[in-house]
């Protein structure tokens, strides 16, 4: 099957490693080595990229503030980003620095390749450039407040004048191809509500767009004029053609992996996204992505959370806290993909003990020891299903293909409410078949109903893995499935084997203790 694997490339936005990680980077990289894993599971040929944006003013302002280099600010940033990866169990297969070596060839070939399609001029630029934004922000977007200082409306960041001669990509002329791509592709950015205020935006006109500076070198160089560098967004966008091998656009795995499937980002930069990069490639006439998806933000709510457990927003903490696992969990549970979000020591905790230790530990731990304790150890040999066992099982089985329905838009907190409305059947039906009783008065019919309970907690197990890898691992295990293709989706279809021996169970979702004082 090797071969006929189909590609899968999905992206998250590179981060700026002018500071350390936050939560809110944390959220991204879940989320896609959710969509990742869960793809590579579901048979595909994954390539999933993530890294650092090293370039343009901002770097270059903060290093000179740190009083290093911005190659010395980016590589020890960078490097904290990577370890947070790393921590968080990312599993991505290329961390890209936008320094590495073969993106400035890439970023010079898409420049080129615009440049040869007429679209890049050299003028004279005179506006406003936020350096926090790195973005130019027209004046009327822009106002001066009470403190005299001048800032974005939108971004409410600094703006400062900028005025240089510049390289201008002809933006404006894009802007029909642009309304066409939205309207013959209505999924191109999602979801629709964050995608329509793009669309809203392009409709109101395009202004050709700035695309290199003169006045500092930290940047790849515009090709034919040493003293330009270019705008820090035409050489980040760029990062997601770099991974796939571009330009050698006859390469293996740029064939296979370009276009890209899904880049995920965050609400504040989808213009870049969904109007810019498309702009950018239909310049260079390469194919166009097929999905932006864009995230909304976290906000830490609870009053509570910091004053009795200090700062949380670092992920490292975040972790220690509550658990790798749970957090993933609870991220992608709480809140719609794409929608803005809150979290509160209370609601993780609540989720931690009712969603992850109650319905599904518990069902595991309390099936699996009584297997221990009545089936000698091993899978029972089920009996004849009753009504009440083909339902369950019948639900369960719907489980994948909806999993894959709600994961082909990123919607994971669908996916996770579904399993977890068939982990509570499943708790109603266990408390109902009662095995505890069945143990005294029919031993067939107990084996039965455990035979059941473990077959949806193996199904539910299979699906979480993307979520929660270390946990539905170590529930896998005890559920007699090793390592390799017993745990691909290809087994979700194949029942458990009577008579398979089973570890001594061990419970795998704790159930959150409030720290002594
Ligand atoms: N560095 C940018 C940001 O953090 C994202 C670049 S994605 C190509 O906003």
């Amino acid at each position: 099957m090797t071969s006929e694997q189909t590609p899968f490339y999905i992206t998250t936005a590179i981060s700026y490693p002018n500071g350390v990680p936050h939560i809110g980077h944390a959220y991204e990289v879940i989320a896609t080595d959710t969509m990742a894993r869960f793809k590579r599971l579901d048979g595909f040929d994954v390539f999933f990229m993530t890294g650092t944006d090293e370039h343009g003013q901002k770097m270059l302002q903060t290093a000179e503030k740190q009083g290093i280099t911005p190659r010395e600010l980016a590589q020890r940033n960078s490097d904290a980003f990577q370890a947070m990866n790393d921590e968080l169990g990312i599993s991505y297969d290329r961390f890209i620095r936008t320094t590495d070596s073969d993106h400035y060839a890439a970023a010079q070939a898409i420049w080129k390749r615009m440049e040869a399609n007429g679209d890049i001029y050299l003028d004279m630029y005179a506006g406003w450039y936020s350096v926090r934004d790195e973005a130019f922000h027209a004046e009327e977007d822009t106002e001066v407040r009470e403190d005299g200082v001048r800032y974005s409306k939108e971004t409410d960041t600094e703006v400062t004048w900028t005025e240089e001669e510049s390289y201008f990509f002809k933006l404006s002329s894009y802007q029909d191809k642009l309304l066409e791509l939205y309207k013959s592709q209505p999924d191109f950015g999602a979801p629709h509500s964050r995608f329509n205020e793009v669309i809203r935006f392009v409709e109101r006109g395009l202004e050709d767009l700035s695309i290199s500076r003169t006045t500092f070198d930290w940047g790849v160089p515009v090709p034919g004029n040493k003293d330009h560098v270019m705008y820090v967004w035409v050489d980040a966008l760029t990062n997601y053609l770099t991974g796939t091998g571009f330009p050698d656009v006859e390469a293996e795995s740029f064939k296979k992996y370009w276009p890209a499937d899904v880049h995920v980002i965050g609400k504040d930069i989808s213009r870049f996204h969904a109007i810019y990069w498309p702009a950018f490639l239909m310049s260079a006439k390469l194919p166009l992505p097929k999905r932006v998806m864009i995230h909304g933000f976290l906000h830490n709510n609870g009053v509570k959370m910091s004053k009795s457990l200090g700062n949380v927003v670092s992920p490292t903490d975040f972790i220690s806290q509550y658990g790798l696992d749970q957090v993933r969990y609870f991220f992608l549970r709480e809140v719609p993909f794409g929608a803005d979000g809150s979290y509160n020591h209370e609601v993780i905790v609540a989720r931690m003990n009712s969603d992850l230790a109650n319905n599904l530990g518990n069902l595991a731990q309390r099936s699996l020891s009584m297997v221990a304790k009545n089936c000698g150890g091993a899978v029972p040999t089920p009996g004849d299903f009753t009504e009440a066992d083909q339902n369950i099982l019948a639900e369960a089985g719907k489980l994948l293909d909806l999993c894959r329905d709600s994961y082909s838009r990123q919607e994971f907190s669908k996916a996770l409410e579904a399993i977890w409305t068939v982990l509570g059947n499943t708790n109603a039906y266990f408390a109902d078949q009662a095995p505890w009783v069945l143990r005294k008065t029919d031993v067939a019919r107990m084996e039965t109903v455990l035979y059941v309970t473990l077959e949806v907690v193996r199904r539910v197990a299979l699906l979480v893995q993307p979520v929660m890898p270390t946990a539905a691992s170590s529930l896998l295990e005890v559920l007699g499935q090793p390592e390799g293709s017993a745990r691909d989706f290809d087994a979700f279809d194949t029942a458990l084997v009577a008579g398979t021996e089973l570890p001594a169970p061990t419970p795998i979702f704790p159930k959150y203790e409030e720290p002594v004082q």
